[in-house]
């Protein structure tokens, strides 16, 4: 068993058991900040003695946060996205920060396949029928992931691993990425205009940063067959949503899968109407498994500091 450090760990936002059981047999100290009244006075008293912050992709931390902890070193990050942490803000103090890279890719990659062969056949409208007793007649003809284009825009360790999923599934893959890569077997499409008009499935694996933010809009959506779908699980910033609503419901594109949002959680959508979209609640990372290991990804990130020693995920 591990040690317990001498250490003060200030947790930001509501946190999963997974990842606070850990920090709190792992480090002597944790303040959850999320079950403290007077935030104000919190900052007031302990502010000044905080060295480090775990937080989440979903959370982050504001600037206010950052200004009102004037020793912070270390901001611990269990996700791999951090749109929500305003990096060079954090750098140019000097605090480290982490994520939980690559041991997420497997389970993300999997949710990108589930939607994509949820869409193409149609599954949850398949359930509905045979729990409606609907199922007197045929249930209608649905698509083919074999034979047929998978578009993936950004190919970075999450793309990889769609990818090889996807040609496992029989698809032809393609991708757009900022730069050609040239350690994988696929076709390289220099625009993502040309890479929407041969997509059969476009699926979105980008980080969402100033430059992606609405990567996908009309012009793009426009460009896609109409017998298209697109996938995202990557962040709902990378998609202009009210375009894309607007495109299914002028079926300029067949479906969509959807983890993600432009505002989360999602409580209500002109898209929770439309059946040719599938959607979950930005779950891909969430399963036991995958959330232990981010969770000791970010404690392991934690305990190096503590001890001097080199990160093992730094950003
Ligand atoms: C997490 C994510 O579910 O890793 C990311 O960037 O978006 C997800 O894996 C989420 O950030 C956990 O809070």
């Amino acid at each position: 068993m591990t040690q317990q450090l001498d250490a003060t760990i200030l947790v930001l936002g509501e946190q999963s058991d997974i990842l606070l059981n850990l920090l709190k047999k792992q480090f002597s100290t944790i303040y959850e900040l999320e079950h403290i009244e007077d935030k104000d006075n919190f900052f007031k008293e302990n502010g000044k003695d905080i060295i480090a912050v775990a937080t989440s992709s979903n959370i982050g931390i504001t600037k206010e946060e950052i200004d009102a902890l004037p020793k912070l070193e270390i901001i611990a990050s269990f996700g791999v996205g951090y749109d929500s942490i305003d990096i060079d803000y954090a750098k140019k103090r000097g605090i480290q920060i982490t994520n939980t890279p690559n041991v997420l890719n497997d389970c993300v990659a999997d949710t990108a396949m589930m939607l994509t062969y949820a869409v193409a056949r149609k599954l949850i409208s398949a359930d509905a029928y045979v729990r409606q007793g609907n199922w007197i007649s045929p249930f209608p003809l649905t698509t083919s992931l074999s034979k047929k284009v998978c578009g993936i825009l950004g190919m970075g360790n999450i793309g990889e691993e769609i990818a090889k999923r996807a040609v496992a599934a029989g698809m032809e893959v393609i991708y757009h990425n900022r730069t050609e890569k040239n350690n994988v077997p696929y076709h390289y499409v220099a625009t993502l205009e040309a890479l929407a008009e041969q997509a059969d499935f476009l699926i979105l694996a980008l980080p969402s940063t100033s430059q992606t933010q609405h990567i996908i809009n009309t012009n793009i959506l426009e460009k896609m067959k109409p017998t298209a779908y697109i996938i995202n699980i990557a962040r709902g910033s990378v998609i202009d949503e009210k375009a894309l609503i607007e495109s299914l419901k002028h079926e300029k594109i067949a479906g969509a899968g959807l983890d993600v949002f432009e505002e989360e959680p999602c409580t209500q959508s002109p898209l929770f109407e439309m059946d040719r979209v599938v959607l979950t609640p930005h779950y891909a990372s969430g399963t036991y498994e995958t959330r232990q290991a981010m969770a000791l990804l970010v404690c392991q990130n934690l305990t190096q500091f503590f001890n001097k020693n080199s990160l093992i995920t730094p950003i």
